[in-house]
């Protein structure tokens, strides 16, 4: 009902529209408007009220709303609908909830804040509210599942070309980072669950440092962590950035369901690698080996040539990568 009194206010934007057509056209008591309207006042919105004139809205909320995005969606069917909180444990966790549940393709899952962020292998995601964009999309396509590691290709490249649009230079770190001056601002966690054969879901999860300020950044990761508005200088959309990445994603996702293939993912992964040419440092099993990234082949595998001039593609998912002298 909330999303219908914003979508009201949004259409008579610059005018009064009174309570008494509200609830008319929606069909609820007016005690009620009044009520959703106050709520929507906590939330954020700006909304102006006089009697016997009624409701105009002066101002949206900072809110990853489905609608507070829609009018920037140009997806058929990625994030039509969105499942949004204020905060919760990991959209990543409740995707697949969700999933199991049988909810379908495309749907995207945002919290406000997450509570329990998830890295890959255990790991932790700092998630503070509004300061970023947490979330995660269910997707069920039909391939193999040991093309599983596509999506996380293809969720790089859309990341990382929504940042470029927006200005804001960026490398992608392979397989899942995104980063600017050597520092972290996406990580992006892809789970699948499948049978030999068959993928029954994947969700893929993206978490980008957005409006956090240099205080914000935990202390432990004050080295390795940055956001888009410490390396730009600037508040950035959240909307946008979330709007530009769906677009991108369902671009590139379709180029998987329909040739089978990840061309334009791989060459925007390609152009904006972080590695491609660099010394690395490749940490398997606790092991580090000395390598030098040459490529990224069809599939997505780094290819590395290692001192004694062999070669191997790297598959994402068993291995970590650093830069000679650090992090890139
Ligand atoms: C990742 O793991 O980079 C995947 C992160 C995925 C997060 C998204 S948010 C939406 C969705 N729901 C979830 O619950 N998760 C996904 P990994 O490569 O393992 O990196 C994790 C490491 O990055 C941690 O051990 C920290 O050192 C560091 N880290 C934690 N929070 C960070 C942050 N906000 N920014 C940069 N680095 C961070």
């Amino acid at each position: 009902m909330k999303g219908k009194i914003i979508r009201l206010l949004k259409e008579n934007k610059n005018n009064f529209i009174s309570g008494q057509n509200i609830s008319d056209k929606l069909r609820v008591s007016r005690t009620a408007v009044w009520k959703y309207i106050n709520q929507l006042k906590e939330e954020g919105y700006e909304i102006e009220s006089v009697s016997r004139k009624g409701y105009r809205l002066l101002n949206s909320a900072d809110l990853l709303t489905y609608e507070e995005i829609e009018d920037k969606l140009k997806t058929n069917t990625i994030g039509r609908k969105i499942y949004h909180f204020d905060s919760l444990d990991s959209t990543n966790i409740k995707a697949k909830k969700l999933a199991i549940k049988g909810e379908n393709e495309g749907t995207i899952i945002i919290g406000e804040e997450q509570t329990k962020g998830k890295g890959r292998l255990g790991r932790y995601w700092t998630s503070p509210k509004g300061k970023g964009v947490w979330l995660s999309i269910i997707l069920r396509p039909n391939i193999e599942p040991t093309k599983a590691s596509y999506i996380t290709q293809i969720g790089a490249a859309a990341v990382s070309k929504a940042i470029s649009d927006m200005g804001i230079k960026n490398y992608i770190k392979w397989p899942n980072d995104i980063v600017i001056n050597n520092k972290k601002v996406c990580g992006i966690l892809t789970e699948m669950s499948g049978e030999i054969n068959k993928v029954n879901y994947i969700v893929i999860g993206m978490g980008i440092n957005v409006n956090l300020n240099k205080k914000e950044v935990p202390k432990e990761l004050k080295n390795k962590a940055t956001s888009l508005k410490i390396e730009s200088g600037n508040s950035v959309s959240r909307k946008k950035l979330v709007a530009n990445i769906l677009n991108n994603f369902e671009y590139l996702y379709d180029e998987l369901i329909e040739y089978n293939t990840i061309t334009k993912s791989i060459e925007i992964c390609k152009s904006s690698s972080a590695l491609i040419n660099k010394d690395i440092k490749i940490i398997r099993r606790n092991k580090t080996k000395k390598a030098k990234a040459i490529n990224l082949d069809k599939d997505g595998h780094l290819i590395v040539e290692y001192p004694d001039g062999t070669k191997e593609g790297l598959i994402s998912g068993e291995i970590s990568v650093r830069g000679e002298n650090g992090y890139v």
